[in-house]
Order: C-alpha cells, then structure tokens, then sequence
C-alpha cells in the first residue's frame, strides 16, 4: 500500500533530507560566531499505525547549522534508528502508539523502538541523538550519518533506557545523565550516571522513585542531583488495551528527591509537594545543604495529547508554566519542599540558560512565551535576570512560531549571559518557510542581527544545542 498521511494529517513529516551549501543571509552574521547549531525533533517516515498516536512518537531528524566567517551550511538527516531501518525496509509503518510495545508488530519485537526525537547533544567526541525510552544514538557530528543506533558507552549502561537530558558540569566536563525506567516498563528503578570527558563510567548509583514517572529532566549542582516526579503515570493494562504510555494522575502528589553526587543513593530524600507538572530545569545550585531548582512549572499536565484519568480537559491556564524555584534544606527536618513563583506575570516553558553556568549559581535564563493567533502560532523569547528580576523580551512578527532557543557565548570566557541567542522561526503566509534567526543576547528587545533562510520549512524541533568552534572545529 502506498504512503498516505489523510488519516492524520497533522503528522505529515518533512519526509526528505535536505542540504543547503551556502545559505542565504540577511542582515549580516558577527564573525565571532564559530560552531555548530544542532536540533532534533519527529518527523513521520510513515503515519501513525494508531489514531490516538501522539506527535512525540515520530522518528527523530536531526539537523544543523554550521556557521563560520558569515556563511552557513544546512543539512539534515534522519536518525537511522533501528525503527526508522525497519519502517524503511518494509515500507510501511510496524511501531505502534506512543512507547508501547504492546501495540508494535510482533516482527520489530526485538529491535529497539527508540526514535531518537528528543535532544541532541556533543561529548566525548560523540554526537548523541537521544529519546527517554532508549539508549543514544551516535550520529557523525560532520555528516549527520548514524554511526551506532543502539549506544551503550561501551557496554557500561547498565540502565535499558538513557535521558534525552543528560547534563555537562562545566567545571569538570563530566556528563552527569540517569535512566528511568531502568529495568523495563512500569519499574520505579532509576539508574544515576556520571561519564569523564572521554566517555567512560566514573559513577554509577541506583535509586528508587515513589511511583513510576516521567521524569523527563533531573537537576544537577556542583554536590546534588535532584529529580521531580510528576503525576504523568503508567498502567500496564492501559497499555495493553492500545493505550500510550502516560495518562496523569491528578490524585498523585510531586516529588522532590535529592541525593549526594559520587555517593551510593542510600542517601536520596523525597520531598512531598502539590499536584504539579514540571518538565524542564532552567539551572539548579548548591549553597552548602540548601539545593535550588528552577524549573517551569504548571499546576496540570501540560501536553494536551495525554489523557487525564479524572475527567479533567486541557486548560491553557492550568497548562501555563512559569519559573520557579524549587528548594530544600537538607539540613533541617522538612517534608516539603519550598517553591517561589519567579515572574508570575511571565508564562512560557522549554527554559534554557548560558550553559556554561549549569549546576553553579548563574543569574541568566532565556524562555519561549506562546501564544496562538489567526495567523498562527506565535511566540516570543524572554530574558530574564534574577539578579534584577527584569525581563527582556523580543516579539517577532505576528503568526511566528520560535522553536526553543539556544545560547551561544561571545567568547569561551565571555561573562555570563553575553552572546547570543539562535533560534529556528517558522514563517507564516505564503513563504511557509524557516530561517534561523540571530540576536544580541543582551539585545532581545532589539530582534534579529541575522536571519539565515532556508528554502522550506525545516522538520520540526524539540530541543536545541550549540557546540562552540573550540569545541569541535567547523
Ligand atoms: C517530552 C518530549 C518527548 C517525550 C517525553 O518535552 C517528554 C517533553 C519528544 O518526546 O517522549
Ligand atoms: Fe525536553
């Protein structure tokens, strides 16, 4: 049969692989600008084999911009997970509804069902595309090429599954990463990892969650790791009845728990909070035993494809995130954890930061703000300074939609916050096409320095990452 999207047609992919030599440019790009910008996101091979299939579930296509002496090359390249190798062999769709195995056809039973959609990011020389459910990808970080479709650090992942959020302390080169899920569907098993800077196992640790969650991020500071489990939870037998993998709980508490660095985990704490969704850390430091933890948080499950158990329906207000600080102190006998509403009046999710600063105290965050016009999709980028606690914020034109974005330091040893910040806008109207857009970081409010356009609209994006020049040579 041959391929046809009407059924769903909203998960109409981009279903090419593009190269771009020499992209258009207008305004002009600052010379200083030397790296690579890489992005993932799903993009359908096939269409769904199950209608009530989300848009998380599509296979992964990994893109990048390569920017130096004002010029730009574009490709992209689907991730040849071993999904995609098998829906590419047989022409035709054979993974079921969104991670559940029980809805595939038993012919892929043994392969991975990863689609590596996720993130993608650069260490130890690799460039990992990463899905929650599975281990990396490794992809040639010159060529997009996949170069192992089922990565295991040589054997020393222990975990069946690894984060699409792995963190990198800037003070060590460690990527500090975790698995949940680790042995298999609906366990609460949680297996903690620190990797050197060439790639091998300098930690491990295995702890528990107090319920099966998705635990889509995890914070790290220079001492603790922190997790938040949040009410989107899993039932086999929803699952066995051709449901996906989550459904939220609104009956279900949060949980923080935090743990020492390098120790065994006996040590983890779970501090009990409110029924919250939360699913991305801004940045998270120490101050001797007292963790903070920004993230972007919402009162109510916030993806609108994932069922609710008790009767509720999406609301954008309950949905809307905001930036808060989640803090404990391990010294005294709490069982709660503390939070602060940052910026209330600022709403938004998907929050970044200069990440040369991640896990130390930092003062600069970046956020997207949506919202929804006739035109379209629209979207902006906040800066925010919690120094200050001011906010810039850049608004582009009406029907825009930003992807999540990125920043990129001046210098290796720029100060704080000084750079600039990449983002993919997706044009609306007639032109239908993406440009990446370049801005002052310190300049928000001013819109885009340079506009890199492309001749399509780009495959859509989750989440973003810039390696610098002097990390990997363009
Ligand atoms: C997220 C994204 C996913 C997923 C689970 O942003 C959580 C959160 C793109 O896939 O599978
Ligand atoms: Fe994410």
């Amino acid at each position: 049969m041959a391929v046809n999207f009407s059924s769903i047609p909203a998960f109409r992919g981009f279903r090419a692989e593009a190269d771009v030599f020499d992209c258009e440019v207008i305004g002009e790009l600052p010379s200083g600008l030397r790296g690579t910008f890489y992005r993932v996101g799903p993009d359908w091979l096939y269409p769904p084999t199950y209608a009530n299939d989300i848009p998380f579930n599509g296979d992964g296509h990994a893109q990048m911009f390569r920017i130096a002496d004002g010029h730009v090359d574009f490709r992209s390249r689907y991730v040849k997970t071993q999904r995609y190798k098998a829906h590419h062999e047989a022409r035709r769709g054979l993974f079921g509804t969104y991670r559940n195995r029980y809805t595939d056809d038993p012919s892929v039973r043994d392969l991975s069902g990863g689609t590596a959609n996720t993130h993608i990011v650069y260490h130890h020389g690799k460039l990992l595309s990463l899905k929650e459910d599975s281990p990396p990808v490794v992809l040639d970080p010159h060529t997009l090429e996949t170069l192992d479709d089922y990565y295991t650090f040589n054997g020393e992942l222990t975990s069946k599954t690894f984060t699409a959020h792995p963190k990198f302390d800037a003070q060590t080169g460690e990527m500090l990463a975790f698995g949940y899920e680790a042995r298999g569907e609906d366990t609460r098993d949680v297996a903690v990892y620190s990797f050197d800077a060439n790639g091998r196992k300098t930690w491990e640790a295995w702890v528990r969650t107090p319920y099966v969650s998705m635990l889509h991020d995890f914070a790290i500071t220079a001492t603790h790791i922190a997790f938040l489990a949040i009410p989107y939870v899993v039932d086999v037998e929803r699952m066995k009845a051709g449901e996906v993998h989550w459904a939220w709980d609104s009956t279900k508490p949060t949980w923080f728990g935090v743990m020492r660095r390098g120790g065994d985990g006996s040590d983890i704490r779970w501090y009990k909070g409110p029924e919250r969704c939360a699913t991305h850390v801004m940045n998270a430091w120490s101050e001797g035993e007292r963790i903070f933890v920004d993230m972007d948080m919402a009162n109510k499950g916030q993806f609108p494809f994932f069922p609710y158990l008790h009767g509720e329906h999406f609301d954008p207000k309950l949905t809307a995130g905001r930036i808060t600080r989640l803090s404990v102190d391990l010294n005294k006998h709490q069982d709660h954890y503390d939070m602060e509403v940052l910026y209330p009046d600022v709403t938004g999710v998907l929050p970044r930061q200069d990440d040369r600063y991640h896990g130390i105290p930092y003062k600069v965050g970046f956020m997207p703000r949506f919202g929804w016009t006739a035109q379209g999709p629209e979207t902006s980028y906040t800066r925010f300074d919690h120094d200050t606690r001011k906010t810039t914020t850049y608004i582009p034109g009406k029907g825009i939609g930003l992807a999540e974005p990125c920043f990129v330091p001046r210098r290796k040893d720029a100060p704080e916050g000084d750079g600039w910040v990449v983002g993919v806008a997706n044009l609306p109207g007639e032109r239908n096409i993406s440009e990446l857009q370049v801005m002052d970081a310190e300049h928000l409010d001013e819109g885009p320095i340079a506009r890199v356009r492309l001749p399509f609209k780009a495959p859509g994006q989750v989440h973003g990452w810039w390696v610098p020049d002097w990390e990997l040579p363009v």
